[in-house]
């Protein structure tokens, strides 16, 4: 846990370069927090289980990937992509996987951006190359995660279908806030800029009227299945 404990600190200390930089030198952060955590021995047995990896320590490094948990919270979804840029165009970064649950967001209404990577922690006799999930989200996807995360921790996994089905309108009412605050900033910014073409005009990276439809269509065309009881 030494080594994923080190990575962890290796990782917030690159994310937080990023945020002091944006900081002094740029005129906006969009960075808003950073967290980490380490998993517990409990939740990592209760993972290895549930993914049926055999209980040695090789074999769980390898298969166990967020035992070191970083995460980001950003205000808007173009800015979770250029941290994830910034990121990976790190030469010191080795990026295993990367998941985009909000191109593709889970059955649930989940979404987040995970990039799996290893990272070098130098030890006295060895250099350890340590894997960190690094999490990106907005404030509104991390709001909607954490009360998830409670909701399915209280109910041990079996969600009653009427939670489920407020879960993902929850989701979807988050994805839209997401949207219209991205409008918003690049409105605004478009107008400080003095832009001439400040109105009206979409970010590339603003989810589209498309996008959230695309978004809607899925959560419906993955509901889940109503518990058995
Ligand atoms: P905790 O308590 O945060 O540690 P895989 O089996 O490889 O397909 P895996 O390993 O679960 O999937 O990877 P994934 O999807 O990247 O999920 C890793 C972590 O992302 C989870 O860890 C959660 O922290 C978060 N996460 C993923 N899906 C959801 C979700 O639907 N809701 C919420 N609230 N968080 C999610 P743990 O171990 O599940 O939980």
């Amino acid at each position: 846990m030494l080594g994923y404990k080190s990575g962890i600190a290796e990782v917030m200390t690159k994310i937080t370069i990023l945020r002091d930089e944006f900081e002094h030198v740029h005129d906006t952060n969009p960075i808003e927090h950073i967290g980490s955590r380490l998993k517990s021995p409990e939740s990592l047995i209760a993972k290895v289980r549930r993914k049926g990896c055999p209980l040695t320590l090789d074999a769980i490094r390898e298969q166990i990937w967020d035992i070191a948990g970083v995460r980001v919270t950003c205000s808007f979804v173009s800015d979770i992509y250029r941290i994830r840029d910034l990121l990976i165009s790190q030469q010191d970064l080795t990026v295993l996987a990367e998941r985009d649950y909000i191109a593709e967001p889970k059955a649930n209404g989940y979404q987040s951006l995970h990039l799996i990577v290893q990272v070098p922690v130098f030890l006295s006799d060895r250099v350890e190359a340590v894997t960190v999930e690094i999490q990106i989200r907005t404030i509104a996807m991390d709001f909607w995660a954490s009360l998830e995360h409670k909701i399915y921790y209280k109910y041990d996994g079996a969600v009653p279908e009427r939670l489920l089905v407020e879960l993902r309108e929850a989701a979807l009412a988050a994805a839209r806030l997401d949207a219209t605050m991205e409008q918003l900033h690049d409105e605004v910014r478009a107008l400080a800029a003095g832009s001439t073409q400040g109105r009206g005009a979409a970010s590339p990276s603003a989810p589209s009227d498309e996008l959230l439809s695309a978004f809607t269509h899925l959560l419906d065309a993955r509901r889940v299945e109503p518990p058995l009881v």
